[in-house]
């Protein structure tokens, strides 16, 4: 049956979105043979397995919000970091939902996410709610959320330079085989702090030296090599900051001098010679305030030139890029159609809002058509699942519809079988895709 223009239009294409599994090619979670530290039995205090009411509270987002509205004289952010989860969940819930009403996104995020585990935000019942996450089994709860947002593959984010994630990998090869998660190895420090980077490779038993000689190449790239295979990843991963430029004499270039000559000759024949993409999220000023830990960070306006000529120097290598800056996506978007061998996804961290969710999907879909990734979800926390890709599924839906509606309006007739087909290349298909490009 062909797409009709009347409002059944919309409703199709949402059927269309919702039926569609999706493969979330970036996020920061894991499975709870990674530790779980806030299971009710056998927890693991450091365990990387964040599922459950109060990590859900203590997201990193509603942290830097909550310092928003408290002074320091009534919770200083070192008395913040001395609570225990429930006491800095207790605090959040408090001050971002019952005093003021919690109508931002990452607060309304957890009223999305408990009404669609069956709780009654309504209720407003922290203990309530406490004791019906307690009760779950994180292994089983994966699959229940993973059925609830429809996510059939989650991608992980495995960050190689900390000691806590590595250990569990050299303690335990298996750590990662789970079906239901694929592995992306990532390692900023490699490319944003050689030196730093060069002492750890050297204390790990790497022959290398800060100043970087071909022996240091070599073996940077057995490095990446033994990491990438141990983990079995499906691309390679780093964040750069807003100052990142690549190119021999580009302004500002000096300061990158290791991390480019690492990147060109270690990190980008390691992807090719494996057909890995390697993604670079730029634009992240980490520390900004520190004090607030992860949620002390931010973004800044970035560089496009650095992205399309690395594109156009290492054409056999495959990149995929997403900016933090609103202002870099329109440019971003016209450089991917530049390069087929740039995947340009997400709606990252800062730009992952409704307003901007649309912004950037309209303007992707007009420059790009069918070519792009539209979201991924950089979920720390399990459940966030549920409500990041309900609420971007919506806005996505409402940008589909205006596109179809346009095309319809020219007497262009497309079935249902084409909807989904293009549906299934933006939530799944164009990443499987460009991995085997
Ligand atoms: O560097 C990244 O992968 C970012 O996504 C950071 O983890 C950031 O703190 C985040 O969680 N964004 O959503
Ligand atoms: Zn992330």
């Amino acid at each position: 049956m062909s797409l009709t223009t009347t409002p059944d239009l919309a409703t199709q294409i949402a059927d269309a979105i919702d039926g569609q599994s999706i493969v979330d090619m970036h996020t920061h979670l894991y499975p709870p043979s990674f530790g779980t530290p806030s299971a009710p039995t056998g927890a693991d205090a450091n365990g990387l397995m964040l599922y459950g009411i109060n990590e859900l509270l203590t997201y990193h987002y509603l942290v830097a919000e909550l310092f928003r509205v408290v002074s320091p004289s009534e919770v200083s952010v070192a008395d913040f970091w001395a609570m225990d989860k429930t006491a800095q969940a207790d605090l959040i819930w408090h001050k971002l939902f019952l005093d003021r009403s919690p109508i931002s996104e990452a607060a309304r995020g957890v009223l999305t996410t408990l009404q669609k585990l069956g709780l009654d935000p309504g209720d407003r019942d922290l203990a309530g709610y406490r004791r019906w996450f307690d009760e779950q089994d994180p292994d089983k709860h994966i699959d229940r959320v993973m059925e609830l947002s429809h996510v059939e593959s989650i991608t992980m984010t495995n960050a190689v330079f900390d000691d806590n994630e590595r250990q569990r990998w050299l303690d335990n090869p298996a750590v990662g085989d789970d079906p239901r998660f694929t592995a992306v190895l990532r390692f900023d420090p490699l490319l944003c702090d050689w030196p730093a980077a060069a002492a750890k490779l050297a204390e790990w038993g790497y022959d290398v030296k800060v100043d970087i000689d071909d022996k240091t190449v070599t073996e940077v790239r057995r490095f990446l090599g033994e990491w990438l295979d141990r983990t079995k990843s499906i691309y390679a991963a780093v964040s750069l900051g807003p100052d990142y430029r690549y190119g021999e004499g580009r302004h500002g270039s000096a300061k990158w001098a290791d991390g480019n000559r690492i990147l060109t000759q270690a990190v980008l024949p390691a992807c090719a010679e494996r057909n890995l993409p390697f993604a670079m999220m730029i634009g992240s000023a980490r520390g900004v305030n520190p004090a607030l830990r992860d949620a002390g960070d931010m973004g800044f306006v970035a560089d496009v030139p650095s992205v399309t000529e690395l594109c156009r120097d290492f054409p056999d290598n495959k990149f995929f890029v997403t900016m933090l800056s609103r202002e870099n996506q329109h440019e971003l978007a016209v450089a991917a159609r530049k390069f087929g061998n740039l995947m340009v996804f997400g709606c990252w961290w800062f730009l992952n809002n409704p307003s901007l969710i649309e912004q950037i999907t309209r303007l992707r879909v007009e420059l790009l058509g069918v070519s792009f990734i539209p979201q991924h979800s950089d979920c720390r926390v399990l459940e966030q699942l549920i409500y990041k890709w309900d609420h971007s599924r919506t806005v996505i839906a409402k940008v589909l519809t205006d596109k179809y509606a346009d095309i319809a309006a020219t007497g262009w007739r497309i079935g249902e079988d084409e909807l989904a087909r293009d549906v299934k290349l933006y939530l799944r298909d164009n990443f499987l895709n460009f991995l085997k490009r």
